[in-house]
């Protein structure tokens, strides 16, 4: 007798049927029961190919588990299963792609599938620690326990909590009054009204949470010698600017058109560039409040009680990701890295406008209007591409791959973090882990900013 097992000791007949006894199927061979409770197996290579076979009775010691699968265990005198499965579901605010991870008597991490299902396979008798995460989100309970003895574990289940995080929180500035909105979701008209991008600021809070800092070994394009994956925790929220700081605002703040991409026609909505980090932040960082006349400093007095600054380098990857572990912000990774559809979803670059730029040339060209592009999951836009975006910290390539809790950069250095990708750049320097730096005296047409609040 010969029993189709695989590596764990689980038969898969995906009908809560009998089991099929004595065939031995060949290599490849799939199995499913027909309607007559007779297991057909075919060959997912070549459909035509099938073998039909009796279903006798499930002998002593061969058990279904929730999955239809039968497990054999040592009482059947059959192979005896020596791993077992974990597996639940994750339902709430989030289902799918929260990570799952399992501590104990073996580690391992998944995500979930897209209707919220997890699976850990091949597991010795043992105790173990589920716990999921997703940046944002609480779960209910935070972990579970789990002894594996003999048999699989169904049904660990989570109940994810955006604590209204989904619906959000933002604040609205209006750079003409200096009066602040607060509202619980964004402006419906964010995209419509073009007072959002000119005369308004909207900042959309960003919730504290852990996430992976850098670039799996495998991604396409990636940067080997600075985007080690190491874990970062951010312990407070902040607020980050929905759009990249457009003309029109500067202009309102500080009095000058300073870009390259000047023509009055269609400059209001276009990023800011040409702006150097001294000019629009200076002052003193890792600590210490914006210099005097920058961007920051001036728009913390018109608008009273926030503290406006750029975001450090790990809030930007943290606000970019907006939860995802791929290449971009969509959850897609690039096909090319140079030319890729992906990308040009996403945000402005040199294959979809970028290389066309001329000083005097429309929105189809060099810079695009804010926000006309595909937003990450929590509603901001141009995160890749479009301009550069000069972050707070001193820039430090390797950034190592121990757990870090609220980095500020390097204590001192040469450059500062520029992130995102610009409208001049290949798909590769748009990605989210990509780490651009510029000394803070730059001030290139591919350089602008995005403003955050911080706690
Ligand atoms: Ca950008």
């Amino acid at each position: 007798m010969v029993w189709h097992e695989e590596a764990e000791g689980v038969v898969r007949v995906p009908q809560r049927q009998e089991l099929c006894q004595a065939a031995e199927l060949p290599d490849g061979l799939d199995g499913r029961v027909n309607a007559k409770n007779k297991p057909v197996y075919m060959n997912p290579a070549d459909g035509a190919s099938k073998v039909v076979v009796q279903v006798p009775k499930l002998p002593k010691g061969v058990v279904w588990d929730n999955l239809n699968h039968v497990v054999l265990d040592s009482g059947s005198g059959l192979a005896a299963a020596t791993t077992y499965l974990i597996t639940g579901t994750v339902s709430g605010d989030v289902a799918a792609n929260v990570t799952v991870t399992l501590s104990g008597a073996a580690t391992a991490s998944t995500t979930t599938a897209a209707n919220g299902t997890y699976s850990f396979s091949g597991l010795a008798n043992g105790s173990y620690t589920v716990t999921p995460s997703n940046p944002g989100y609480s779960f209910t309970p935070s972990s579970r326990s789990v002894n594996i003895s003999g048999a699989n574990s169904a049904n660990n289940n989570f109940t994810a909590d955006s604590g209204g995080f989904v619906d959000g929180a933002y604040i609205v500035v209006d750079l003409l009054s200096g009066a602040v909105t607060e509202l619980s979701s964004v402006p419906a008209d964010l995209l419509a009204n073009a007072d959002y991008k000119t005369t308004k600021m909207v900042f959309r809070r960003v919730p504290a949470g852990t996430f992976t800092m850098g670039s799996p070994g495998d991604e396409m394009g990636r940067w080997a010698d600075r985007e080690f994956q190491h874990q970062v925790t951010l312990t407070q929220d902040f607020y980050l600017g929905v759009f990249e700081v457009t003309q029109a605002q500067y202009y309102l703040v500080m009095g000058t058109w300073p870009s390259w991409f000047n023509n009055p026609t269609y400059r209001d909505t276009r990023p800011v560039e040409q702006v150097s980090w001294n000019t629009i932040r200076s002052g003193t960082w890792p600590s210490g409040d914006p210099g005097a006349d920058t961007f920051m400093d001036k728009l913390r007095i018109l608008v009273a009680g926030y503290l406006f600054d750029l975001p450090t380098e790990a809030q930007w990857e943290y606000a970019c990701r907006a939860g995802t572990t791929t290449a971009l912000n969509s959850g897609k990774n690039l096909t090319n890295t140079d030319e890729c559809p992906n990308m040009a979803e996403v945000g402005r670059y040199w294959y979809n406008g970028g290389s066309g730029w001329t000083q005097d040339g429309d929105l189809s060209v060099a810079t695009a209007a804010v926000g006309s592009y595909l937003p990450n999951a929590w509603g901001l836009y141009d995160m890749h591409g479009n301009v550069g975006e000069w972050c707070l910290d001193w820039f430090v390539a390797d950034l190592g791959v121990d757990p870090v809790v609220d980095p500020v950069g390097g204590a001192t250095g040469s450059n500062r973090a520029s992130r995102g990708g610009c409208w001049y750049d290949n798909a590769l320097a748009c990605r989210s882990a990509s780490r651009p730096s510029n000394p803070p005296s730059n001030s290139g047409n591919i350089l602008g900013f995005r403003a955050a609040i911080q706690p």
